[in-house]
């Protein structure tokens, strides 16, 4: 058993577990991975012994829990990488902090609206409200690459915690496919060019559990596998 476990959800559709699964990936930080089906008759059960909320994902380091995903994103960064995985400057690290903590509580429309789901492969209609919020994303996006995106392709040049923030909503993106800014979709495909972010969605795509609030959004007769 490796020192470090990180409990998640179904990759297709466990949005906020991809989020330190993605940083670990990235800086090659070894971990086992234990994945517990959501939203099951067993799912309490089973998450019980990890999870003081119920939810994922959990870090499991020694005898330390985490249970959020933006902590386990600063405790990595913390304990593993010595700060790096943050700009470096102050006023970097700064908005970095903000469009993270911004994504991770606000959108709750696009969070109801757009659930995670990597088969989904659709265009639809979308509410005043909806897109006021795609909008906001893209404003943000668009905003830390111009101003902060020179050295790299992600929002703050090289790869940040600010990246993993945003990869469920560039998977959700993906598959729901708003309208969006030059500058925005350029993030975008960064993101999704990302090879882990590739893995996450096609081990998500092989996997065989349905769940019918999501699934019966119009999105499934669009699937694109
Ligand atoms: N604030 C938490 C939210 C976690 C969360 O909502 N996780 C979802 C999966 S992405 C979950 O565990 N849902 C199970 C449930 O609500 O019963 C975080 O960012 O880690």
């Amino acid at each position: 058993m490796k020192d470090i476990r990180l409990v998640i959800g179904d990759k297709n559709y466990s949005s906020w577990s991809l989020c330190p699964w993605l940083l670990l990936k990235m800086y090659d930080i070894e971990f086992d991975e234990i994945q517990i089906a959501l939203y099951q008759d067993n799912t309490a059960e089973k998450l019980g012994p990890y999870s003081p909320s119920l939810k994922v994902p959990v870090l499991l380091h020694r005898e330390i829990t985490i249970w959020d995903s933006l902590a386990i994103c600063e405790y990595i960064n913390e304990e593993f990488l010595q700060g790096i995985a943050w700009p470096a400057s102050p006023r970097r690290r700064a908005s970095a902090r903000s469009v993270s903590a911004e994504i991770h509580s606000e959108f709750p429309t696009l969070k109801k609206t757009w659930p995670m789901n990597c088969k989904a492969s659709v265009k639809l209609n979308v509410s005043e409200q909806l897109y006021n919020e795609v909008a906001r994303v893209d404003a943000i996006w668009s905003c830390c690459r111009h101003k902060f995106g020179e050295n790299g392709n992600y929002l703050f040049g090289r790869f940040s915690i600010a990246d993993c923030l945003f990869a469920p909503t560039a998977v959700i993106f993906n598959s729901y496919r708003p309208e969006l800014s030059q500058t925005a979709q350029s993030y975008l495909n960064a993101l999704l060019d990302n090879p882990f972010v590739q893995k996450w969605m096609a081990q998500g795509r092989d996997e065989i559990s349905r769940l019918p609030e999501v699934e019966r959004l119009p999105v499934t007769l669009a699937h694109a596998s």
